[in-house]
C-alpha cells in the first residue's frame, strides 16, 4: 500500500498503520475505514484471482451502492400508506454511483459482501431493494459497535427482511387485525359521537404488540411495562391486556365509581395489571400505567415500575422483564421528557435492559402537519442519540410488522438495548371522533376516507393467497362483533365502576390513610446497641484501601459526634437509612450530585484514592441486609422524578428518595408533581411512599436557590394527599423517614431539607431521641414558663434558629417559638393544644422569610380559621429572594426584630389590637419588609 499520510481522529497515522490496525482489530478503526479496507481486501484478492481484470474500479463501485443502500435505503421505502414520500437525493439510481444499466449482467465479486457470491449487478440490486426498500426502512449504520451492524445486518440481508410466514401464522396474525378493527368499529357504532381516540388506522399496533410480547416470552421476559397515551389504548387495554370487554363498555355510560374512589379519571387514562398466557403456551404479566393527559410523562414512569421490578422481583436480571413505550409522532419528536428518558437508558441507575419503542405514526399530532411539528427527518431520530436501531413499517404491511417486532425483539434481549419501531399509518377520524379533521387536513383526509382498513387488506391477500376465503373472514367478522354485542349486554348489568388499583398485588395489606392514621406513634423497636452498631458500620473504612485526609476526617469526626452521643443531620440521615436496610427494607436515592450531596453533607460512598472505585458503607451493614443503592442522576428533573414515582410505585416496602439539587429546580418536574404526586391516588386509587428531598431556606444566595416553592406544594395538598415537612432536627428526619417505612399506608413525603442547617451547631439531636423518640409534627418551646409567655410565635423550617439565637441574646422568656414542623396535614389538634396552654399570650404571629404571597402563611392563614394570627413576612413579590447577600441580611434583621420589638401597650401587659394609634403591634407586623420602592 502506498504511503500516503492521513489525518487521522487525533493524530497523523499513514494508511500502512490503519491497515494495520485494522487487520489486528477491525473494531480498533471507525466504520468508514473499516468499510474502505473491506472493500480493498476482497477487491485485491479478486484482482489477484482474475488476473489484474480492468473491472477492479466497478467492484469498488458497487460495494459503495450496496452500502449506500445500508445506509440510505430507508429513503426511498414503501411505506406510507396513505401519501407519496418527500423526494430524497441522491436517488438509489445507479448513475449516482458511476453505474448504468450497461452492467446490469456483469457479474461482481462484490455480491459476496451480501452472500450471494459472485452475481450479476442485477440481483445484486434487487437483494438489495428487497431488504432495504419494501414496507421497512431500517436504520442501523450509525450504530458504533460493529458486532451490532454485523447481527442485523446478517439477518436482515439473508431474510431479505421479512419472514416466510406459513399458513396458520398468516391466519392467526389475521385473528389480531380483525379484533383491533372490530373493536374501533363496534365502539363507533353502539357509542356514536363518544371520545376513544380510536386506534383506526394504526390497527397494526394490536398483532405488533402480541408478536412482540410473544417473541420476548419465547427469549425469558415474564413481565411487561407499557406506557403509552390515549391513541388506541382501550383498543390495547381489551386485545392485549384483556381488560374485560365489558368492564370497558360500563366505562362509557356508568356514573359512580365503587371503592371510594371520589373523582376517578377517564377510560382512556386508566391503567391495569394482568396475567395472560400466549398461543405458544407462555404465561406473561402485563402492566399498562395508568396515565395523565399529559403526553409523554408516563414514560419516566414506566421505566421506574420495570427498574423496582428488575431490582426486586427479578434480582437484576434485566433479560426477564421489558419496557415497551408506545408514542405518538407529534410527542416523541415534541417533547423534551423523551430525551431525558432515552438518555438514562444506559445509566447503571436507570437502566432496564432496553426499551422498546413504538410509535403511532399517524402523521398528525391533533391538527398540526408532520412538517410544522419536528425539524427532523423522522419523529424517532431522538433514538439515534444513543445509536438505537429504528425500523419504520407501513402500517399496512401486516407481515412487516410481525417481521419486525420480533427482529426488535431478539435485538433487545441479544444486546439489553433499546430499539425503535415507526409505524407509519394514518388516523381515520379527526384527533378524536367528534373532530372534523378536513378543516386542516382537506387531501390528506381525501385519500385516507377511501382507504381501506389494514384487516381488509390483509384479507384480500389472504384470499389472494388461497389462506382464507372470503365467506371465512366474513363470518369471522360476523362472529366477533356477536361476541361484542354479548359483552355489551354484560356491561349494562354491572353496577358501580369498579378501577382496579394498578400493581395492587404489590400493595396488599396497605390502606389509604385517614387523619389519623398520620398521628399514630410507629414501632421504633431500635436498641442503643443496634443503632450503635449500625453507625461503628456506617463510620468504617477498610483499611486495605487508601482515602484522602478529607475522607479520614470526616468519618473520626462522625466517629467522635457518636461517641458523644449526637447525632448532626447527615449522620441522623444515614442511620435512619441504615436501620432500614438492616431490617430488609431497601433504600434507594437519586438526584443530582446525591453521593456525595449538594452540600457535602451526605458523603454515603468513599472513594478509595487513586481510583475511580468507591466504598460504600451503607452496603456492607449486614450479610442480610436490604440493598442500598443512591446514584448521581443525569441532569434533568422531569425524568428522573418520573422514574423515582414509578420506582416508588413498585417497591412499596422500601424507601425511594428523589432529591433536587435545590428545591426550586423541582418546578421543571411539575407535571410529575401535579399529575402524580398529588393527585393519583384520588384519580387512580394509587399510593405512593416516595420522598421528595427540597433543600429550602433563605440564607441569601439569590432568588433561585433559597426557596423549594413550600406554597405551590401547600396548594395542591388536600385530603391527606401529601405529608408535607419541614423538619428542623436530625431527630425528626430519621423518625420522619423510619415512620414512612414502618406504617401501613403510604403518601408521598415533600420534604424541605436544610442547607446551612446541616453544619448548625444548634441542629443537633441526641442519639437517645433516635432511639426513644418519635416524629413530632410540632415541636412545643420548653425553655419557658408558660405563664410567662405572652408572646406566642409559630414558624417552620430554618427561621427558627434565627429567631432562637435572638431569643436567647435578649433571655426572651416570655416569647415562645413553636415550631410546625409539619404543614399537611396540619396539625389542627397540636396547635390548638398550644394556644390554650399558653393562657397569658397577648399576641400569636406567624413568622416565615419568605415573602407574604410565598412560604406556608397562605396555608397557615386558612388552617387557623378564626384563630387571630397576625403575619410576619417579607414584601410579597414575584422573585423569592434578593441577589443581593446585604440586602438579604437587612431584611432578615427586619423581620427577626420585628418579632421581639414591643410596643407601650404590651409592654403593659396588655394587647390593644388594632385601636392602638403608632405603636401598634398590628400595624407594625404587617407592614412587611420592602425590598423596593412602590411602584407608581
Ligand atoms: C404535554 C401535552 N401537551 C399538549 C397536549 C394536548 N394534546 C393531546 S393529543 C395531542 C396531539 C398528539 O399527537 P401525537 O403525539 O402525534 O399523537 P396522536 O394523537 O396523533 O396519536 C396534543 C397536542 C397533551 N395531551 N400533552
Ligand atoms: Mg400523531
Amino acid at each position: 500500500m502506498d504511503h500516503l499520510t492521513f489525518i487521522g481522529n487525533s493524530e497523523i497515522e499513514t494508511i500502512d498503520q490503519l491497515y494495520k490496525k485494522y487487520t489486528d482489530d477491525p473494531g480498533s478503526v471507525d466504520e468508514s475505514w473499516r468499510n474502505f479496507f473491506k472493500g480493498y481486501d476482497f477487491a485485491r484478492q479478486y484482482y489477484t484471482e482474475n488476473n489484474g481484470n480492468q473491472h477492479l474500479d466497478k467492484e469498488f463501485r458497487v460495494l459503495n451502492f450496496i452500502d449506500s443502500f445500508r445506509k440510505r435505503g430507508h429513503l426511498f421505502t414503501k411505506t406510507n400508506p396513505v401519501r407519496t414520500r418527500r423526494l430524497y437525493f441522491p436517488t438509489m439510481d445507479l448513475d449516482n454511483y458511476q453505474l448504468s444499466e450497461k452492467d446490469l449482467d456483469t457479474v461482481f465479486h462484490a455480491g459476496t459482501e451480501i452472500g450471494l457470491g459472485n452475481a450479476p449487478l442485477r440481483e445484486i440490486r434487487t437483494a438489495m431493494e428487497e431488504t432495504y426498500c419494501q414496507s421497512i426502512g431500517a436504520e442501523y449504520m450509525f450504530i458504533r459497535n460493529p458486532d451490532k451492524i454485523e447481527w442485523l445486518q446478517k439477518r436482515m440481508e439473508k431474510s431479505r427482511n421479512m419472514t416466510k410466514f406459513t399458513p396458520d401464522e398468516k391466519k392467526q396474525i389475521f385473528q389480531h387485525l380483525k379484533k383491533a378493527v372490530g373493536f374501533e368499529a363496534f365502539i363507533h357504532k353502539r357509542f356514536v359521537g363518544q371520545k376513544r381516540f380510536s386506534l383506526e388506522g394504526t390497527e397494526g399496533l394490536i398483532p405488533a404488540l402480541y408478536y412482540l410480547m410473544e417473541k420476548g416470552s419465547s427469549l425469558g421476559i415474564e413481565e411487561y411495562f407499557i406506557g403509552m397515551a390515549h391513541r388506541g389504548r382501550l383498543n390495547v387495554l381489551a386485545n392485549i391486556i384483556e381488560k374485560p370487554y365489558e368492564n370497558i363498555f360500563q366505562e362509557f355510560v356508568a356514573e359512580e365509581y365503587e371503592d371510594n374512589i371520589s373523582l376517578g379519571d377517564v377510560k382512556y387514562h386508566l391503567g391495569y395489571y394482568n396475567e395472560i398466557e400466549l398461543s405458544n403456551g407462555k404465561k406473561i404479566t402485563l402492566n399498562l400505567a395508568p396515565n395523565p393527559s399529559h403526553l409523554e410523562s408516563s414514560s419516566p414512569i414506566t421505566e421506574g415500575i420495570a427498574r423496582a421490578k428488575i431490582d426486586n422481583k427479578f434480582k437484576g436480571d434485566f433479560s426477564k422483564v421489558a419496557p415497551i413505550l408506545i408514542h405518538g409522532d407529534a410527542a416523541i419528536a415534541g417533547q423534551g421528557v423523551v430525551y431525558e428518558v432515552v438518555q438514562m437508558s444506559e445509566l447503571n441507575g436507570y437502566k432496564t435492559g432496553g426499551t422498546i419503542h413504538i410509535v403511532i405514526n399517524n402523521q398528525v399530532g391533533f391538527t398540526t402537519n408532520y412538517l410544522d411539528a419536528r425539524s427532523s427527518t423522522y419523529c424517532t431520530d431522538i433514538g439515534k442519540v444513543i445509536k438505537a436501531p429504528i425500523f419504520h413499517i407501513n402500517g399496512d404491511d401486516v407481515e412487516a410488522i410481525v417481521h419486525t417486532v420480533r427482529l426488535a425483539m431478539e435485538y433487545r434481549q441479544a444486546f439489553s438495548s433499546d430499539v425503535f419501531i415507526d409505524i407509519l399509518s394514518y388516523r381515520k377520524y379527526g384527533h378524536n371522533e367528534g373532530d372534523e379533521p378536513r378543516y386542516t387536513q382537506p387531501t390528506l383526509y381525501k385519500a385516507i376516507a377511501s382507504h381501506p382498513s389494514p384487516r381488509d387488506i390483509y384479507a384480500e391477500i389472504l384470499i389472494n393467497q388461497g389462506v382464507l376465503t372470503q365467506e371465512e373472514i366474513i363470518s369471522q367478522q360476523k362472529n366477533f362483533d356477536a361476541f361484542l354485542e354479548e359483552k355489551l349486554l354484560i356491561s349494562k348489568g354491572l353496577g358501580k365502576v369498579h378501577i382496579q388499583r394498578f400493581l395492587h398485588h404489590l400493595w396488599k395489606g396497605f390502606k389509604h390513610a385517614a387523619r389519623a392514621d398520620f398521628e399514630k406513634r410507629y414501632p421504633n423497636e431500635l436498641s442503643q446497641e443496634l443503632l450503635k452498631f449500625i453507625s461503628d458500620k456506617i463510620n468504617y473504612l477498610p483499611p486495605e484501601n487508601k482515602f484522602i485526609d478529607k475522607t479520614i476526617k470526616l468519618v473520626d469526626d462522625r466517629k467522635k459526634m457518636i461517641a458523644e452521643g449526637k447525632v448532626d443531620w447527615s449522620m441522623a440521615e444515614l442511620l435512619a437509612y441504615g436501620t432500614l436496610v438492616y431490617d430488609g427494607h431497601p433504600v434507594r436515592v437519586s438526584g443530582q450530585d446525591s453521593v456525595r450531596g449538594t452540600f457535602a453533607h451526605r458523603h454515603a460512598a468513599h472513594v478509595i484514592e487513586d481510583t475511580d472505585s468507591t466504598f460504600i458503607p451503607l452496603k456492607n451493614i449486614s450479610p442480610n441486609q436490604a440493598a442500598f443503592n443512591i446514584y448521581n442522576s443525569p441532569l434533568n428533573e422531569y425524568g428522573v422524578l418520573g422514574f423515582e414515582y414509578g420506582y416508588a410505585l413498585a417497591n412499596p416496602n422500601g424507601l425511594t428518595i428523589w432529591e433536587a439539587q435545590y428545591g426550586d429546580f423541582a418546578n421543571v418536574a411539575q407535571v410529575i408533581v401535579d399529575q402524580y404526586i398529588s393527585s393519583a391516588e384520588e384519580k387512580w386509587g394509587l399510593m405512593n411512599g416516595i420522598v421528595l428531598y427540597l433543600p429550602h431556606g433563605f440564607e441569601g444566595q439569590g432568588p433561585e436557590h433559597s426557596s423549594g416553592r413550600v406554597e405551590r406544594f401547600l396548594l395542591l395538598a388536600a385530603r391527606n394527599n401529601m405529608q408535607i415537612v419541614n423538619a428542623t432536627t436530625p431527630a425528626n428526619l430519621f423518625h420522619l423517614l423510619r415512620q414512612s417505612i414502618y406504617r401501613n399506608f403510604r403518601v408521598p413525603v415533600i420534604l424541605f431539607t436544610p442547607k446551612s442547617l446541616l453544619r448548625h451547631p444548634k441542629s443537633i439531636s441526641n442519639l437517645d431521641e433516635l432511639t426513644e423518640g418519635r416524629f413530632r409534627e410540632v415541636m412545643d418551646d420548653h425553655d419557658v414558663d408558660v405563664k410567662e409567655v405572652r408572646r406566642l410565635v409559630f414558624c417552620s423550617g430554618k427561621i427558627y434558629y434565627d429567631l432562637l439565637a435572638r431569643k436567647e441574646e435578649f433571655n426572651a422568656r416570655d416569647i415562645a417559638l413553636v415550631r410546625l414542623e409539619q404543614l399537611h396535614p396540619f396539625p389542627t389538634a397540636q396547635v390548638d393544644y398550644i394556644i390554650k396552654k399558653y393562657h397569658n399570650v397577648l399576641i400569636t404571629l406567624w413568622v416565615q422569610e419568605e415573602p407574604g404571597n410565598m412560604g406556608p402563611w397562605r396555608h397557615i392563614q386558612h388552617e387557623f380559621k378564626n384563630r387571630e394570627i397576625i403575619p410576619v413576612f417579607r414584601q410579597p413579590s414575584g422573585s423569592p429572594a434578593t441577589g443581593l447577600l446585604k440586602l438579604h441580611q437587612i431584611s432578615q434583621e427586619e423581620l427577626i426584630s420585628k418579632v421581639f420589638r414591643k410596643c407601650e401597650c404590651e409592654l403593659k401587659s396588655k394587647y390593644c389590637g388594632l385601636q392602638c394609634p403608632e405603636g401598634s403591634i398590628r400595624q407594625n407586623m404587617l407592614r412587611p419588609y420592602n425590598y423596593f420602592p412602590e411602584k407608581t
